[in-house]
């Protein structure tokens, strides 16, 4: 499959979707979007991907959503054809996502890397939600991932003065999961995207699934939820493997059955 706006390859078992609009710092059209939409769910068939890495360029991961596409738009138009509703199902993929951001995470840029399950970072990324000097807001979570994310003070600082914080603060606000040099981001990230694709897939899914419902649920709730899907791995052939394999000092060999 050969796409416009991105490039896609896969490493061994993790899936790479790099956005490539570099003249526009890879700002999200309908057609990147589109585009990216269709590589995620193609991976999240593919049985041999476990795990997907979704990066931009030195640069910019993404500068937001295409303000020349978005510029002329009126509010029937925008409404009636739910205008960018779609570009949420990027957070409906299984398979956990890995951001790797270097240099602008801005707009639509920011609220898709909240959209992967973690966020790494270059020591050169920068995050922010610069929609109100635009005079709008934020349209893909941005106001509710990153209030989620970082508490409310850091989300209103940012949605409502526009400012982007460096990847040393978004760290320490929780934004991000690690930073790493820049030289260092896709092989880091692959790394770990590696990693979670050789653990059990079935374990893998229910982890993520369980930390996302902490979002939607009470406490209890979630806890509840959570003890089920632990309770449910037990009737796998790999948490025996893997429970076999610490016993006997060896690599488990797991089948993600
Ligand atoms: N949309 C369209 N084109 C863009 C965008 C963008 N978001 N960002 C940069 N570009 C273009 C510039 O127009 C320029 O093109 P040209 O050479 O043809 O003039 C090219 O990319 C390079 O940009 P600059 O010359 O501005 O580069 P600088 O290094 O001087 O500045 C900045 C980099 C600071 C990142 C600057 O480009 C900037 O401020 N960009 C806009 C950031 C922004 O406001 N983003 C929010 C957009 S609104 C949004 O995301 C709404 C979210 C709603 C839902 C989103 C769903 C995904």
């Amino acid at each position: 499959m050969t796409y416009e706006t991105i490039k896609v390859e896969t490493r061994g078992g993790v899936g790479l979707v790099t956005l490539d609009r570099p003249k526009a710092l890879n700002a999200l059209n309908s057609t990147l979007m589109a585009e990216l939409l269709e590589a995620l769910q193609a991976f999240d068939r593919d049985a041999k991907i476990g795990a997907v890495v979704i990066t931009g360029s030195a640069k910019a991961f993404a500068a937001g959503a295409d303000i020349k596409e978005m510029q002329a738009l009126d509010f029937v138009d925008a409404y009636m054809r739910d205008f960018i509703g779609g570009w949420n199902d990027v957070s409906t993929v299984r398979k956990p996502m890995i951001a790797a951001v270097a240099g602008y995470a801005l707009g639509g840029g920011c609220e898709l890397a909240m959209m992967c399950d973690f966020i790494i970072a270059a020591d050169t990324a920068r995050f922010g939600q610069p929609e109100i000097t635009l005079g709008t807001i934020p349209g893909m979570g941005g106001t509710q991932r990153l209030t989620r994310a970082v508490g409310k003070a850091k989300a209103m600082d940012l949605c409502l003065t526009g400012r982007m914080m460096d990847a040393e603060e978004a760290e320490r606000a929780g934004l991000v999961a690690r930073i790493v040099p820049a030289n260092e981001l896709i092989e880091t990230a692959i790394k770990a995207a590696e990693t979670i694709a050789g653990f059990s897939q079935p374990s893998v899914r229910m982890a993520k699934e369980s930390v996302d419902r902490a979002f939607e649920l009470t406490l209890a709730e979630g806890i509840l939820f959570e003890r089920r899907l632990f309770h449910s791995l037990f009737a796998t052939e790999d948490q025996k493997e893997g429970m076999t394999a610490f016993s006997e000092k060896r690599k488990a060999q797991f089948k993600n059955r």
